[in-house]
């Protein structure tokens, strides 16, 4: 279901121009080359796309700055969350988008989540769940767990999303200026989402496509980080 509350502030969909899109990566350079020329051919300009490579042993950081990226990199494998958050440092575009560097996602799906958050939306969540996994896309573990805490979401917040995990997303700028952030790891879009929803943000979601990975390996565990989730969840609930 979509959440259509707010507005947390007047909607001002032209107020700062331009995209900053964030890609957390670490060694990906299978697929980082031709993420970020499809990111600088579809986006609508001006768009900057600022690749945050943490731990990358493979060349990820060179290939991104060749094929045009700006690139951070941070020492060590710091996690998802901490690039993410680097990354929106760096963002000075009125809307902000996140995609993933394994290129499990479609970058013309992004033009529809653009799209909606001109519209008035101040989150746009790209749901894999409104749109489809293609075959490998995701394991029947991860699958059920992301309609678990989809679900546990909505008992405890009162709202409800298809895809609380998803990592395609675009943001307005100033909602993501008022986020109080502090996920590591993959728990930073659960961690997003709840503060988006403190916030009495609009959020929509618009259908997208999730692919298998290529090549590399997902860093995810799900013991650890599916844990981590979960305390996100519940620890927000908390006063
Ligand atoms: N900079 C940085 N990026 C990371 C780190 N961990 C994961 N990422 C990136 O975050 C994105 C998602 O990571 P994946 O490991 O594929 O996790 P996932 O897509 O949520 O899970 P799967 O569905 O199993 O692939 C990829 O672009 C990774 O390169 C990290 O420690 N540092
Ligand atoms: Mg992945």
């Amino acid at each position: 279901m979509t959440r259509l509350q707010g507005p947390f502030e007047q909607a001002r969909p032209g107020d700062v121009p331009g995209i900053s899109v964030i890609v957390p990566a670490r060694n990906e350079c299978p697929t980082i080359g031709r993420l970020v020329r499809e990111l600088r051919r579809i986006l609508p300009p001006p768009v900057d796309v600022i690749v945050v490579d943490d731990g990358s042993t493979d060349g990820t950081g060179q290939t991104a700055l060749e094929a045009g990226a700006r690139v951070i990199t941070l020492a060590g494998r710091r996690g998802k969350g901490r690039a993410l958050r680097r990354g929106f440092d760096e963002a000075t575009g009125g809307l902000v988008v996140t995609i993933d560097a394994d290129g499990q996602d479609d970058a013309e799906d992004l033009l529809r989540l653009v799209e909606a958050a001109r519209a008035g939306a101040d989150l746009v969540i790209g749901s894999r769940f409104l749109g489809r996994f293609e075959p490998g896309a995701i394991s029947r573990l991860n699958y059920l767990g992301t309609r678990f805490f989809n679900h546990l979401i909505g008992v405890l917040y009162g709202f409800s999303v298809t895809d609380s995990q998803a990592g395609v997303r675009c943001f307005r700028r100033v909602l993501l200026s008022r986020m109080r952030l502090q996920a590591t790891e993959y728990e930073i879009e659960t961690e997003m989402l709840l503060e988006a929803a403190r916030l009495s943000a609009r959020i929509v979601e618009v259908p997208v496509r999730r692919m298998p990975r290529g090549s590399g390996r997902s860093s995810f565990s799900r013991v650890r980080h599916g844990l981590r989730i979960l305390s996100t969840i519940l620890r927000k609930r908390l006063p």
